[in-house]
């Protein structure tokens, strides 16, 4: 019954070039807990302008992310798809609850530090609540959990200590959530550097897959991925990272599991195995792909389920807010 499945929120930054790193530490896992749990998924607008953007560009951006959840097979039937900047609470609770947050744990945030010392001429003050935005996301759906990838984890433990603390101050008031780690795919390494993840903002465009690469940008990539110096396939992230990293990807695209891969691969050399993750990661983004560009051609539709995930996702988290207005004696 509906009223018995657990909450799940999780937001995506529309910033940047979508890759396999996001889609299989996060969004192929959201199409598959879809149907188990009460889904809440978006856009992270709001998170995205603690870097500076261009206007034009992200108002672009994030219909195209919006899109890419479609796309990757989110149904809005089934799942609340939203905007951040769509529904105000989220902008409303984070000022309340950056209230209940030590300057002395966001300074610890590793992310902070990195993209503080990245961006060192913008070290905004957004930059730094960044994580108190994102509690009030997770917070405000009554979550019970978060899938995200591996790197989130410092976010997932400062909003349950947030959580933890204004429920020991105010009485119950927000359910305490945790993360959900895939186990492979969660942290999807940069093919040019399989010791640092795959991401976005790598200025090697060989070092990451984008969603929306053609076929044979996708092969090249992989032909060119660094693996080492031995010639047997074998799964050992530590001495092996680079296969390692390949052999997970394959895994996560055909569904097999990480022995069989292996297995699959026993006696081959690192051209094949180079060759049959590019045309598995080839065959299962086609059809996102292909959905995308349709749903974007129509933007009827995409303006009408964006407005319909907004009011859908405020209705619910109004009712948090409200209990925490009252609860904090604003109300
Ligand atoms: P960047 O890699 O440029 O820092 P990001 O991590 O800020 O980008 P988001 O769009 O905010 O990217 O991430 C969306 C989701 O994708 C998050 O759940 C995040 O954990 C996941 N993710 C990002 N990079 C990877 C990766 N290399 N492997 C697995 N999951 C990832
Ligand atoms: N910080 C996350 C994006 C994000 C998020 C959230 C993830 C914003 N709010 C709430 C899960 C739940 C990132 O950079 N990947």
């Amino acid at each position: 019954m509906e009223e018995q499945k657990k909450n799940m929120l999780s937001l995506i930054q529309p910033t940047n070039t979508p890759h396999l790193g996001n889609y299989l530490g996060a969004m192929q896992n959201w199409v598959k807990l879809q149907n188990d749990y009460n889904c809440y998924f978006g856009i992270a607008d709001l998170h995205s302008i603690t870097v500076r953007q261009d206007p034009v560009k992200l108002r672009n951006q994030i219909k195209e992310s919006y899109a890419l959840l479609i796309a990757a097979g989110l149904d809005p039937e089934k799942s609340t798809l939203f905007v951040q900047g769509h529904n105000s609470n989220h902008a409303e609770l984070s000022w309340i609850l950056s209230c209940y947050t030590q300057f002395g744990e966001l300074s610890r945030m590793t992310q902070f530090k990195d993209k503080s010392a990245k961006h060192a001429d913008n070290i905004n003050a957004g930059l730094f609540t960044y994580p108190v935005l994102m509690a009030g996301d997770i917070l405000l759906y009554q979550s019970d959990l978060v899938p995200v990838g591996a790197d989130q984890k410092q976010h997932i433990e400062i909003a349950r200590d947030i959580a933890i603390r204004f429920n020991n101050a105010y009485g119950e008031t927000f359910k305490v959530p945790e993360g959900f780690i895939p186990k492979f795919g969660a942290r999807v390494m940069s093919l040019q550097d399989p010791s640092m993840k795959m991401s976005k903002s790598d200025p090697n465009p060989n070092g990451f897959v984008a969603i929306m690469d053609d076929p044979s940008v996708i092969m090249k990539k992989f032909k060119r991925a660094v693996t080492d110096s031995d010639t047997f396939i074998a799964f050992d992230p530590e001495n092996k990272p680079g296969v390692s990293n390949l052999l997970s990807i394959y895994t996560s695209f055909t569904g097999l599991t990480m022995d069989e891969a292996v297995k699959h691969f026993d006696g081959l050399g690192y051209g094949s195995l180079k060759t049959e993750v590019a045309e598995a990661v080839i065959a299962g983004l086609e059809p996102v792909q292909n959905e995308y560009k349709k749903i974007l051609s129509d933007k009827a539709y995409l303006e009408k389920i964006m407005a319909d995930g907004a009011e859908k996702a405020s209705a619910q988290a109004r009712k948090t807010l409200r209990k925490v207005y009252r609860k904090v004696g604003l109300a």
